[in-house]
């Protein structure tokens, strides 16, 4: 940890979702979301955030973190995804916040961590173009209730997650399998967090920006094939995300997959942001596509690193690579890294603080390197709902019993407190 030295105006934080943590899928008026029931094991009652959040909150002022990544869940807010707020969903929010605000910790909110509301799905989700004004409504409604106290808004986050793992292959919610034709709720999507950006704006929200997911991709060897399809892929996970945002353009290679006017939305999209969010997890293989793959690529894994329970290989220095690639392409506002962390079993943990350790050290060299690093926000602060993997995956600085909502602070969340007090 000596190492370790950090900015003194640098901003610890953690980060939660609604719908991994709060439960209560039922209660005070909250609609259905696409999440409900999907995949092999239900959310159910999650960590039961919607009632335990003081003692959630508690464990944070404890904790002794700057900031705090929490997400609005919008089948909350407005229970169909249209029309007038649902005042008791509002409330629940307006309560958490005061807490939040309360223990001294600055609440970072982000408006739609893929809790889509059943209806708007039903209706075409993200494939149809009026999700992004429905979007624009919501965003509408949480910066004239909250404005006032959320310091930092993030309208969606990772959007590439939502585009491939939902609509792409169907891992996630809502199971679509539509490969490239998947790629105009990219579109949609950015579309949702320009009208947002716009509105927060004019609520007065005065720090607004991304929480994309981003992974360098590897090519699983030199030859001009894999590299081509390295590229390629990167344009899908990277490009696709930050280039309308970051430059007002997408790339050359996508084009043919979006919709044919979505040029004209750019301005919109490209709006200036306060800060530019990165989740950072692992980086991706890929390689030439094999004997009848339609895709211009094939997902490899990456080899020689350890791995999490999750089975993410452990790879520090592609944190340092990514920021370091990013500030050379673009002319990026502060960053934030607003996702970073990882499962193991145990309360005793030391792979979590090994691994946070290591991705901190990375992301020195980065700053080191000239890129304007503002910080950093370890996902997650409790176990929980880890979406189509269920309750296995353990990501939090804090143990849930799920069987009777039990927190135990874990070995990583003394260190975290260690490291942030300094
Ligand atoms: C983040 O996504 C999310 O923002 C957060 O909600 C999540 O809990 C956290 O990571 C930890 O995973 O094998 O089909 O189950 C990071 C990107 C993309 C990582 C999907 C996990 C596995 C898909 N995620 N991936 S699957």
């Amino acid at each position: 940890m000596e190492n370790l030295i950090f900015p003194a105006d640098f901003v610890w934080g953690v980060s939660t979702s609604a719908f991994q943590i709060e439960g209560a899928p039922g209660e005070d008026g909250r609609g259905p979301s696409i999440w409900d029931g999907f995949g092999p094991e239900p959310a159910g009652d999650a960590t039961d955030h919607y009632h335990r959040y003081a003692d959630d909150v508690a464990l944070m002022a404890d904790l002794g973190v700057d900031a705090y990544r929490m997400s609005f869940a919008w089948p909350r807010v407005q229970p169909g995804g249209s029309g007038p707020a649902n005042p008791r969903g509002l409330a629940f929010y307006d309560r958490l916040l005061d807490e939040v605000c309360a223990a001294g910790i600055a609440p970072v909110g982000t408006l739609y961590h893929w809790d889509l509301p059943l209806e708007l799905e039903e209706a075409g989700g993200w494939l149809n173009r009026d999700t992004a004004s429905r979007f624009e409504d919501y965003a509408a409604i949480l910066a004239d209730a909250f404005a006032d106290r959320v310091k930092m808004w993030i309208p969606l986050n990772e959007p590439v997650v939502t585009t491939v793992y939902g609509y792409a292959i169907g891992e996630y919610a809502p199971g679509k399998a539509l490969l490239l034709d998947a790629l105009p709720t990219a579109h949609h999507q950015h579309l949702a967090h320009g009208l947002a950006v716009r509105v927060l704006r004019a609520a007065g929200a005065t720090s607004v920006g991304t929480a994309n997911h981003h992974s360098p991709v590897w090519p699983a060897s030199g030859s001009e094939a894999d590299r081509a399809a390295a590229d390629w892929l990167d344009a899908l996970l990277n490009g696709l995300f930050a280039d309308p945002v970051l430059l007002g353009r997408y790339p050359e290679e996508l084009l043919p997959y979006l919709p044919p006017d979505c040029a004209d939305d750019l301005p919109v999209i490209a709006q200036p942001l306060d800060f530019y969010g990165v989740n950072y997890y692992e980086p991706q293989g890929a390689a030439a596509p094999g004997e009848g793959n339609p895709l211009p690529f094939e997902l490899r894994p990456i080899e020689g690193f350890p791995r999490t329970t999750n089975h993410s290989p452990i790879v520090p220095d592609g944190l340092r690579e990514l920021l370091v690639r990013f500030a050379a392409r673009y002319e990026l506002p502060p960053v934030y890294v607003t996702e970073n962390g990882c499962s193991f079993d145990g309360v005793h943990d030391p792979e979590r603080i090994d691994f946070l350790e290591r991705h901190l050290a990375a992301l020195r060299a980065a700053m080191d390197a000239g890129v304007d690093v503002r910080g950093y926000f370890v996902w997650s602060l409790l176990d929980n709902f880890e979406w189509s993997k269920g309750y296995a995956p353990r990501f939090g600085l804090v143990h849930v019993d799920y069987e009777t909502q039990r927190r135990t602070p874990k070995d990583s969340f003394a260190w975290y407190r260690e490291l942030v007090s300094r």
